[in-house]
Order: C-alpha cells, then sequence, then structure tokens
C-alpha cells in the first residue's frame, strides 16, 4: 500500500480494501472487491455482518505485493492487485435482518458489475450469500464451476429450519436452481459432524468431489487432487472460501468452528490451483469472518492474508 493511500486512510477514516481505488458505480475493470455486511442466513453464532469493515481495517497495514509461497518454483512474481486495474466498491447495502432482500441486492449488484466485464470478489458476510453472487454470474456465464473451501459442504435441507436458504444450504440450492456444473464442483476442508448423511448422499448423486483434510494430505491422492482441482476451471469458475475451513486455531472468529482444520499454507495451496486454469476465475469470495467473536484480530489478519493471495 503506497504512503498517499495511507494518508488518505488516516485523514478520511476510509481504507479501502488493499488501498484499492474506491469505485461506488459499476464500470468496466478488472475486478471488483464488494463487501456484503449481512449474516442474517447464520445460524448459531452471528456477527458476520461486520466482516467487511474488519477485513478493511486488517488489511490496511498489509503490503500491495504478496510474497509467492516459494520463490525457487521459478515462477512469475506476483502482482499487486491495484496495479491489475482491481477497484474497491464500497458495501452493497444489503438489510442485516432481511436474507432475502439482501440476495437480491447482492445479485443485482455483482450483476451489474459482471456486465462491465468485471470479475466480483466479495468479501463477507455470512455463506447464504454466495447464492446471489452465483445467481448474477451463472445468468452471464451459464453452469459455473465451484471451488469450494469449507468445513461444512452446505448442502443441509433447510426444511428443518422452515426456509430454503440459509448459510447452511447454499450448494443445493445452487445445485438444483442450475447454476453449477456438478462435474466441477470441488469441495475441500470438509469435517463437520452431521445430523446424517443426507447431505453427503445428495452431493455425491450430483457428482460433487469432496475432501476431507485427511484426504488433502494423503501424497498417494494428490494426482486425483490435481486432476479434481484442474476439472473446476475447465470452464467459467467461482472460487468460495468459509474461514472455517481454516483450523479454529488460526481462525476463531468464524460462526461454525470446527478443530481439525487446513493450515494457511494449505489453504494457499488450494487456491493458487486456480492460477492453472485456462481463465481466471469470474467470481470468489471470502466469507464468515465474524469479527464481534473471540480471536477476531488474528482472524482478520488471516482473513486479510488469504484475500491478498486471492487477488495475486
Ligand atoms: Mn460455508
Amino acid at each position: 500500500m503506497s504512503a498517499d493511500v495511507l494518508m488518505q486512510g488516516l485523514r478520511t477514516g476510509l481504507t479501502p480494501f488493499l488501498g484499492l481505488p474506491l469505485a461506488l458505480d459499476p464500470q468496466p475493470a478488472t475486478g471488483v472487491v464488494l463487501g456484503v455486511p449481512c449474516d442474517a442466513g447464520v445460524i448459531n453464532r452471528p456477527g458476520a455482518r461486520l466482516g467487511p469493515w474488519a477485513l478493511r481495517s486488517a488489511a490496511m497495514g498489509l503490503g500491495a505485493h504478496p510474497m509467492p509461497r516459494r520463490l525457487r518454483e521459478g515462477r512469475p512474481l506476483l502482482g499487486p492487485a491495484a496495479a491489475h486495474g482491481w477497484l474497491d466498491g464500497g458495501n452493497i447495502p444489503t438489510l442485516p435482518f432481511s436474507l432475502a432482500q439482501a440476495l437480491d441486492t447482492v445479485q443485482a449488484t455483482v450483476g451489474a458489475w459482471a456486465m462491465t466485464g468485471c470479475r466480483t470478489f466479495l468479501l463477507g458476510g455470512d455463506h447464504a450469500l454466495t447464492l446471489g453472487a452465483l445467481r448474477a454470474l451463472a445468468r452471464q456465464h451459464g453452469p459455473l464451476g465451484l471451488l469450494h473451501l469449507d468445513a461444512h459442504p452446505d448442502a443441509a435441507e433447510g426444511a428443518a429450519w422452515g426456509t430454503d436458504i440459509h448459510h447452511g444450504t447454499w450448494v443445493r440450492q445452487a445445485l438444483e436452481e442450475g447454476l453449477l456444473d456438478p462435474e466441477r464442483v470441488v469441495q475441500a476442508g470438509l469435517r463437520a459432524p452431521r445430523f446424517d448423511d443426507g447431505e453427503l448422499a445428495f452431493l455425491q448423486a450430483a457428482g460433487v468431489r469432496m475432501w476431507t483434510p485427511a484426504d488433502l494430505r494423503d501424497p498417494r491422492l494428490a494426482p486425483r487432487l490435481e486432476e479434481d482441482l484442474a476439472s473446476v476451471g475447465r470452464g467459467p469458475a467461482y472460487l468460495s472460501l468459509d474461514l472455517d475451513a481454516l483450523d479454529p486455531a488460526l481462525v476463531p472468529a468464524v460462526a461454525e468452528p470446527v478443530p481439525g482444520g487446513l493450515s494457511v499454507d494449505e489453504t494457499l495451496r488450494l487456491i493458487q490451483a486456480a492460477r492453472r486454469w485456462p481463465d481466471p476465475w469470474v467470481g470468489a469470495d471470502l466469507m464468515e469472518l465474524a469479527p464481534t467473536l473471540e480471536g477476531a484480530e488474528a482472524s482478520a489478519r488471516v482473513a486479510a492474508h488469504l484475500a491478498l493471495h486471492l487477488l495475486a
């Protein structure tokens, strides 16, 4: 981040994500970062509505040039997002108590930006909001591939709560609405206990590939993992990161922490599989940071670090 952006942040109190130029109206650009301050889809521990502010604040002190995960691979250096034409589009004006309004507003705003040819990156907000982005982007690009990092498969039947949509149902909803190409959907980090196996059976029947942390770490499965990750990008793709994919020792401030999660390095390795896709993802998000919960500062720092790499 440049000195004048830091100075501008001090003077105005506004801290655009990673010092990106602030632009509130949809316009042509490489991509736009959009906050989604809503957690109306959370079941247990609320707070993600404040995630966008915590992420922008945590990113304030970060350098714009991410360190490559390895310097000896002979790959080109990662560039800063600003240099590649990314903007901070501010927050999408979601109402914190109406998930239906929030989903419509996310869909409309993401759709308006995407119409200009822009890629979109959401700062959550709870994970139900991803559905709004998928509805907008699938309308433009057709069914999407999905790389989904999460402790939970998010394909529960909503009926138990009397609603089809909350932060644990959006994958089922997106598959049923035809927003995803099930042959190009890969989930990684899954480990949460379940009430029954209906959710996994539904995903297996759809053809979704699922990876637990133990499977991700098994060297015998490395070639299959490589192939699964590559398959997501054989067409327009979306990358969705629920922070609870990471271990709660690193990221405790999430609604549904589950022990035994991914490390930062494991997460970066999965994210960076997208660099080998023929085309960059059309949309991505980083969801479920709840800065009202214990460990918020450390959690936000990890989240901002991952976001920097997602945009690089
Ligand atoms: Mn999730």
